[in-house]
């Protein structure tokens, strides 16, 4: 088995900063957390970039750069910016960080879903939002449909070769698995290709570990097991745990965050993005699973390295 990639997926766009008071926001706060979690283990540090005002997501690559050279100031672990979006983001604007920052990693999301998180809104009085635009924002993924057509991720691809950036495939369900089976048929991405199965998002394909097994047989099936490597998400509590713990038993990679779940026991906040990567590297070191460091995972994901990148 390969060494564990760990990724930590510091903010995101669907955590709610009313949910949890850890949750970067600011640059420097996101830089801060992406430090500890290097030094937690963490190999890559999957980036949103959130208003630093507001806290509301953006697509702003002065932000994102902003948070990108603070980070590689303080450490040598890979920085792979989000491709995804809001309701209010077209394609255009959430592509943009890749010409802008030339990251060596960057996601790609290989189909379009609806993308929700309206039920929160049940859990919380209106008094109870820390900002004003949090209540309509998550009621509003109700009628969302996230939107990555064939036409959107021949373009992703196109620019992110043309800037030397690995494309991290974000599958939320089998039917992605077949659509980056096209466009591997279709010589438009080269393998080895590097993909993340996001599970338990509502809209996509659940947690449970049959889900997840589901996906590695059809992923196996179609691109050959040879030709990929695979990191896996679940979303909530405990989900996050089972969903890695599995992946780490079957030589996958794994993702933890507060992007994906923000408790780190039942019921307990996560003080931090930290105490999430201290966790899992705990889980994979009593399975005997070694960590991968940033140079070790550049290597097993061939990526172009930190000093051709534009930040
Ligand atoms: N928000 C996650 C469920 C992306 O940012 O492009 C999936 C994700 C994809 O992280
Ligand atoms: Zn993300």
């Amino acid at each position: 088995m390969d060494k564990l990639i760990i990724t930590a997926a510091l903010t995101g766009n669907i955590t709610l900063p009313t949910q949890t008071p850890y949750l970067p926001l600011t640059p420097e706060q996101i830089a801060e957390e992406a430090v500890r979690c290097a030094d937690a283990g963490a190999a890559s540090i999957h980036v949103h970039a959130r208003n630093p005002q507001t806290g509301q997501p953006s697509t702003d690559p002065a932000v994102f750069k902003e948070i990108a050279t603070l980070i590689k100031a303080k450490t040598n672990v890979i920085f792979c910016p989000t491709t995804g979006g809001t309701a209010d983001m077209t394609a255009a604007d959430r592509i943009k960080v890749v010409p802008a920052l030339k990251p060596e990693l960057a996601t790609c999301n290989m189909g379009s879903i609806n993308f929700s998180i309206h039920p929160i809104v049940d859990r919380y009085k209106d008094g109870d939002y820390k900002y004003d635009w949090e209540k309509e924002f998550a009621a509003s993924t109700k009628d969302f449909i996230f939107r990555n057509t064939f036409g959107d991720i021949e373009h992703f691809y196109k620019t992110m070769q043309e800037n030397e950036t690995k494309p991290e495939h974000e599958c939320y369900d089998v039917g992605h698995l077949y659509n980056l089976s096209f466009f591997v048929r279709r010589g438009l991405i080269k393998t080895p290709v590097w993909m993340q199965f996001v599970t338990g998002i509502l809209g996509g394909i659940g947690s449970d570990l049959e889900s997840i097994m589901f996906m590695k047989q059809t992923a196996d099936r179609l691109l050959g097991a040879q030709n990929y490597k695979y990191s896996v998400i679940g979303a909530g509590y405990p989900a996050e745990f089972y969903a890695d713990t599995l992946s780490i038993m079957m030589g996958g990679h794994v993702r933890v965050g507060l992007e994906d779940n923000i408790f780190i026991q039942k019921g307990v906040l996560a003080k931090s993005n930290a105490e999430l990567v201290e966790k899992v590297v705990r889980i994979a070191r009593e399975l005997g699973r070694e960590i991968a460091t940033p140079d070790e995972a550049r290597q097993i994901l061939g990526l172009k390295g930190k000093d051709k990148v534009n930040f």
